[in-house]
């Protein structure tokens, strides 16, 4: 794994905005910005594969058999050069001795499947910090569901696990999408609703606030108003992602993007070059990684690489 050992101006005025923080999460957050190869930039890309669980195993690997097995995913994410990995607890757990300290590992602690449609989902409790930590990871992943009836009690246990993470001196990743019965479907990555999912992340204590890619469209109608009066631009990915970043303080917490179901590498590209442009610290990328065959996947996780490097 590339690892930089001096800490270069841009990964020292991001640590800054976490200061408050005690040195063991500062040096796992500098890990993560520090490891692959957009080591020292400020940005990250990051592989996450826990889409076995969410969508189960034929939905998310059948395209790419080598997916079924654990180890190529460590191995795609080492080989890629990206800062980190992040998988549940077995996918983890079936390949951390054999990777070990080779690439920064995130414990997805919660997880949902999709056997059962709920329109207000909450995702159970799959793992712990001391699981994170028997495992060598720099930090846990936690999703929350900003709109679910169940919303207050996913930042409840977030708060505890938190707590528990940042005495431990790890990072704290979480994944924000909003979804619930009052949303439309459209509505969970309307621009309003992202921007506010992000925030939420924030508020709660994350030091990565992971969201998708805003759209453009307003759902809320008391938010709908705010934007019009103040003529928030949301025409295009680079604006709109300009509005996400600035709504997690300003641009001060590490805010990232995911990649959605697979497509072509021109439309990943664009997508990504937009997000770039509006100030995104990075990208996760799993299924349109993770579903390419490996020289495909390696070929096109550069390719996003090259765009944020040049952000
Ligand atoms: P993808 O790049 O495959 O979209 O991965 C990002 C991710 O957050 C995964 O961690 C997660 O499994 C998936 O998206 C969930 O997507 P959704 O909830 O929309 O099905």
């Amino acid at each position: 794994m590339s690892f930089e050992s001096a800490t270069s101006p841009r990964v020292k005025e991001i640590l800054s905005w976490y200061s408050s923080e005690n040195a063991g999460v500062l040096t796992n957050l500098r890990r993560l910005l520090c490891s692959g190869n957009l080591a020292g930039t400020g940005k990250m890309v990051i592989l996450p594969v826990d889409q076995g669980f969410e969508h189960g195993p034929a939905r998310s690997f059948a395209q790419n058999p080598a997916g079924y097995d654990p180890l190529y995913h460590f191995q795609l994410a080492i080989e890629a050069g990206c800062n980190a990995y992040a998988a549940p607890l077995g996918f983890l757990t079936a390949g951390a001795a054999e990777f070990a300290g080779e690439i920064p590992l995130i414990l997805k602690v919660n997880n949902s499947d999709s056997l059962r449609g709920d329109p207000n989902p909450c995702p159970a409790l799959t793992s712990s910090v001391q699981d994170a930590l028997e495992l060598g990871c720099v930090a846990i992943g936690y999703t929350i569901y900003p709109g679910s009836a169940q919303r207050n009690e996913m930042y409840g246990i977030l708060r505890e696990l938190t707590r528990e993470a940042k005495d431990a001196g790890l990072a704290v990743v979480v994944w924000s999408y909003a979804r619930g019965e009052e949303l439309s479907q459209e509505g969970e990555t309307a621009t309003d609703v992202i921007a506010y999912a992000a925030h939420i992340a924030a508020q709660l204590g994350a030091h990565i606030i992971k969201v998708k890619p805003p759209t453009d469209t307003l759902e809320v109608g008391a938010a709908k108003k705010v934007y019009e009066a103040e003529s928030i631009p949301t025409a295009t990915l680079k604006d709109r992602t300009k509005h996400v970043i600035q709504s997690t303080f300003n641009g001060r917490r590490i805010t990232i993007f995911s990649g959605g179901a697979t497509k072509g590498d021109a439309e990943v590209l664009e997508e990504i070059r937009g997000l770039s442009e509006g100030g995104s610290f990075g990208s996760i990328v799993g299924r349109n990684a993770f579903q390419r065959p490996k020289a495909e996947a390696l070929k096109l996780l550069a390719d996003i690489m090259e765009i944020h490097k040049s952000n």
